[in-house]
């Protein structure tokens, strides 16, 4: 049975490729999943993204990948800047956990600068646009080793 990598993405990344190109790109979240999940087949890992705009689902399901997936590829959106109580949540989780932006948050607002997600992460993507999923893909193929 292939091993499970859990995608997450947070608050507005619905929205990808429909507004803010020149931020964002023009890459739908329904491609950025498609290319993800067409690597990870390659790789020989099931992919389960999913999306939501609010703090407590992503909680929750960061929660749930806890003894069912292998490793967590998120995108927190504005929660990166924010949210503790998903910082604790990956604190729980005990596989990979690579962290995604598909801007560069360092040469954006200084209240983007600061990530609470990334003292948990194992990797940190920022500024190669949805590339970025497909980077960390690779990399966590690489950490659990198939
Ligand atoms: O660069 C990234 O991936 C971000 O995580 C995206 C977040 C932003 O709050 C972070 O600082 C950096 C925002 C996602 C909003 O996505 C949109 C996409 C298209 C149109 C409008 C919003």
């Amino acid at each position: 049975m292939p091993k499970l990598v859990t995608v997450l993405n947070g608050p507005n990344l619905n929205l990808l490729g429909q507004r803010q190109p020149e931020i964002y790109g023009h890459a739908t979240l329904a491609d950025v999943v498609a290319s993800v999940a067409e690597l990870g087949a390659t790789l020989g890992l099931r992919i389960e993204a999913k999306q939501s705009n609010h703090e407590g689902q992503m909680v929750d399901w960061v929660q749930d990948a806890r003894g069912t997936s292998s490793a967590i590829i998120i995108n927190a959106g504005a929660l990166t800047h924010t949210s503790i109580a998903l910082l604790d949540a990956l604190n729980a989780f005990d596989g990979p956990v690579l962290e995604v932006h598909i801007s560069n948050i360092h040469k954006r607002e200084v209240f983007r600068h600061h990530s609470f997600i990334s003292q948990r992460a194992d990797g940190v993507i920022v500024g190669c646009g949805t590339d970025g999923y497909l980077l960390a893909l690779r990399r966590v193929a690489s950490l659990l080793g198939v």
